[in-house]
């Protein structure tokens, strides 16, 4: 595919980052006005402008005691010449306060699909406050109970599976929680086989899903975004489309700024796409369709 020439070419000469590096981190004209407002000061983990959910796009609690706001954005992800639209909301790892934010926008965003790319505590920083309970253990947020079925560990990643009951209504979901243990943030993974395993778990894991897939790493913009793009990335492969790396990390910002942190990251993906178009890593659109 021609997308694939530029994507080597601009590898090789170095075009590709630099273009990346030119790219805007905010579309501009986007807001983040609710986001600033004092009393949600505190639900944000990192105070930068650029790391605030932007007013348009942000998602918005409706029953949530302490007001609307979170620190998370939609970010829809056409896939060209297929119908696809993939749904993701972006966002921040939560903090202790905000736990029963997350877990009630997880309830009325009817989200099922948890994907989460930090560890809770990284070279003796915590990047994320544990927001689950632990094995056979339930924990209540608010009006919302969630039950830890399910826990198994490989040395990369950490697959769970929770109950989360409302406890005003007794319904009750079932969530699976898919965390990527070995990513650094401001870093790329160590090797890309890893990665792309991940990648396809989460895709089988998402097939067939029309509600949003939560996506967070600690600010819920350098990894999450690398995920969004790979996923991207394949979805358009495997519909035969052309892919423009920078174009789809636009239309990522153009919904959550800043998305995929440095230049290393972007380098680190494009490696990874090109190695799924040339190695031929692509599976028939039909076994993952999602509608
Ligand atoms: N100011 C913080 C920092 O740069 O360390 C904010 C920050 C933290 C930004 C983590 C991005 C981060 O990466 P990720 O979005 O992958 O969690
Ligand atoms: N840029 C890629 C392509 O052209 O095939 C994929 C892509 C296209 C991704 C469009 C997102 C898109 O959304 P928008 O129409 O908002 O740019």
């Amino acid at each position: 595919h021609e997308s694939m020439l530029l994507l080597a070419e601009g590898l090789e000469a170095g075009s590709l980052v630099a273009q990346f590096e030119q790219l805007y981190r905010r579309k501009p004209g986007l807001t983040v006005n609710e986001a600033r407002r004092q009393e949600n000061e505190k639900k944000n983990r990192y105070r930068t402008q650029s790391l605030l959910a932007d007013d348009t796009t942000r998602v918005i609690l409706t029953s949530a005691v302490s007001g609307d706001y979170i620190n998370a954005s939609y970010v829809n992800m056409e896939i060209q010449g297929s119908g696809i639209i993939n749904r993701y909301i972006a966002c921040q790892g939560p903090l202790a306060g905000t736990c029963t934010d997350f877990w009630e926008m997880v309830w009325e965003q009817q989200s099922t699909l948890i994907v989460m790319l930090t560890t809770v505590v990284e070279q003796g920083r915590v990047k994320c406050h544990r927001y689950w309970p632990r094995l056979n253990e339930t924990v209540e947020f608010g009006t919302l109970q969630v039950t830890c079925l399910k826990e198994e560990e490989t040395p990369g990643f950490a697959f769970r599976e929770f109950t989360l009951i409302n406890t005003e209504t007794q319904d009750e979901r079932h969530i699976t929680h898919m965390q990527y243990l070995a990513w650094p943030d401001h870093g790329v993974p160590d090797d890309s086989t890893e990665f792309l395993h991940f990648v396809t778990q989460v895709r089988q894991a998402r097939a067939g899903m029309v509600e949003p897939t939560i996506v967070h790493c600690s600010a819920g913009i350098g990894r999450t975004g690398v995920l969004i793009l790979m996923e991207t990335a394949q979805c358009l492969i495997e519909a035969n489309e052309p892919v423009y790396p920078l174009d789809v990390v636009r239309a990522m910002r153009d919904q959550r700024a800043m998305m995929i942190q440095t230049a290393s990251q972007y380098r680190f993906v494009c490696e990874a796409i090109q190695r799924v178009y040339s190695e031929g890593l692509v599976k028939p659109l039909a076994e993952y369709q999602q509608r």
